[in-house]
């Protein structure tokens, strides 16, 4: 039985994990993993809320809506507020932003020591709560440029400069996965000893699978391509699987394999998902574990953003089937 530090066998804490990953990079302050340490504090704190949403009568309509125009969740709030109050007292911050809020906030400029900016959505797929649905945080890590003023601008960093990103699902049980450019690993809260454990390190998504996921209601409405690659994939023999939330769709996708589709509909005609802080930290995730990631035709981790709550096309997951898809999607 292996006992090195990638080993599952030995208890492995997600805080052991980021303060090795530092470790090989000589000359780190140790400022990341206190982000990181933070980001988990608040994945601990949200766990336990959602649990108890319904106890707390928490769930429902904040009675207000996002800049998106959409309506927040109680849970919305509730989740934004718990990251913004972990990641507030890290003195490295410089802007943290968040599907939930207009605009970006700016914690402190590069002269002060602002050194990482924070991206996240806080309760990704929180409308399947009241159903008690799997809802998730997604986040992502990047560097700030203490030379550009607007934070806007600041953040509109292409998804190849991520340094970090992850995602943490509240499901039947509380999952972290994180990449720091070095793999893809899975941590599990065990909420007696309040830690995320290291359940797999190094995780490959199968390069194949039979199995689309894609909210098939509209799909009247998607690119002529998109359609006929569900009808091809009718004609030979795919399953279905949609949750409507999308760390629940991805962590499937990630550990068993298959396709994530969220095309152009006529209601979201570039897409529903944000890619700063939805499709980037995800395209990171599935590249890293030998998977791919599109938006069109080009690689999502290309896409140069042009604003904060832009959004995109989505194609991910297994190598061979999210190319059988763009194949059909350019018409091929
Ligand atoms: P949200 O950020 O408002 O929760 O919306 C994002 C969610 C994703 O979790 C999911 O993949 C998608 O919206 C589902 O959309 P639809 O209900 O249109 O299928
Ligand atoms: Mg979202």
């Amino acid at each position: 039985m292996p006992h090195g530090p990638s080993s599952v066998h030995n208890l492995y804490s997600l805080q052991s994990h980021i303060l090795a990953e530092e470790a090989l990079h000589p000359g780190a302050s140790g400022d990341f993993s206190w982000i990181v340490s933070a980001i988990s504090l608040a994945g601990k704190a949200i766990a336990h809320r959602v649990r108890r949403a319904r106890l707390e009568n928490a769930l429902g309509d904040e009675g207000s809506t996002n800049v998106q125009g959409e309506a927040q969740q109680r849970m919305d709030v509730i989740a934004n507020d718990i990251l913004m109050r972990c990641l507030g007292s890290r003195a490295s911050i410089a802007v943290l932003a968040s599907e939930e809020d207009e605009e970006p906030t700016i914690m402190r400029r590069g002269k002060d020591g602002g050194k990482y900016c924070v991206l996240f959505d806080p309760l990704d797929g929180s409308s399947t709560l009241d159903s008690n649905g799997a809802v998730g945080t997604i986040f992502t890590i990047l560097r700030n440029d203490p030379l550009i003023e607007s934070a806007e601008r600041t953040v509109c960093q292409q998804g190849s400069k991520q340094i970090a990103s992850g995602y943490i699902l509240y499901g039947p049980s509380t999952a972290f996965v994180i990449t720091t450019g070095t793999g893809v690993a899975l941590f599990e809260l065990d909420p007696f000893i309040g830690s995320f454990i290291l359940v797999k390190n190094n995780i490959r998504i199968p390069s194949s699978k039979r199995i689309y996921s894609v909210n098939e209601a509209y799909s009247e409405s998607f690119p002529h391509g998109y359609q006929e690659y569900l009808r091809w994939a009718h004609a030979n023999n795919y399953s279905s699987r949609y949750i409507g939330s999308l760390c629940a769709d991805v962590h499937r996708i990630l550990l068993n394999g298959g396709v994530f589709l969220y095309p152009p509909t006529i209601s979201h005609p570039d897409g529903k998902l944000r890619l700063l802080y939805e499709a980037n930290p995800m395209a990171m995730i599935m590249e890293q574990a030998g998977g791919l990631s599109y938006c069109g035709n080009t690689a999502t981790l290309d896409v140069q953003p042009m604003k904060l709550h832009q959004r995109v096309p989505l194609v991910l997951g297994s190598r061979d089937e999210v190319r059988i898809v763009l194949g059909h999607a350019a018409g091929l």
